[in-house]
């Protein structure tokens, strides 16, 4: 099992190397959370706290690179099961009659609720474009889809202007 991950293996030494200031083979308490970081995780000081408790770690203790690369490798999942989890909870807080569809009622009254506008056309619209069994409502599935595309979607492709405005002359 270890060879398969050789190259994330690769990536855990180094981070543990940068730490392990006086090469003893261990890197300090302190020092976990910063090697952490360095791995490109950001885990809550509770999840760090949770994996050092875990791992009968207290304060004044050395961490190996055994015990590094296990605690790393739980700190990735519980991070994945966070975002999962607060997907989830998105989730219901938008279907609100719990039938396990957002229809498009339920999209707009959450959005309207957070203070955003949106009508009810943008909000089938918006449905419609994560409905890829076009039944209208956005099931667990889509609505994964559509928070991936939202997380994912860089800042620079805004997709077009405001429709009202169409004064764009037309270059021919
Ligand atoms: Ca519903
Ligand atoms: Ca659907």
């Amino acid at each position: 099992m270890a060879a398969e991950m050789s190259g994330s293996v690769q990536s855990l030494k180094r981070a543990f190397d940068m730490f392990d200031y006086d090469k003893t083979g261990e890197i300090n308490f302190v020092d976990f959370p910063e090697a952490v970081q360095s791995l490109g995780l950001n885990p809550t000081n509770s999840q760090v706290e949770q994996v050092l408790e875990a791992n009968n770690k207290e304060a004044d203790d050395k961490i190996n690179f055994d015990e590094f690369s296990s605690m790393m490798a739980k700190l990735e999942t519980s991070g994945k099961e966070e975002t999962e989890e607060s997907l989830r909870a998105a989730f219901m807080k938008f279907d609100r009659d719990g039938n396990g569809y957002i229809s498009p009622d339920e999209l707009l009254y959450v959005v309207c609720n957070s203070g955003e506008k949106l009508s009810r056309e943008e909000a089938e619209e918006l449905i419609s474009m994560f409905d890829k069994n076009a039944d209208g409502q956005l099931s667990w599935e889509e609505f994964v889809e559509f928070f991936k595309c939202d997380k994912e979607a860089p800042e620079d492709t805004i997709p077009e202007e405001d429709t009202t405005d169409e004064h764009t002359s037309t270059t021919t």
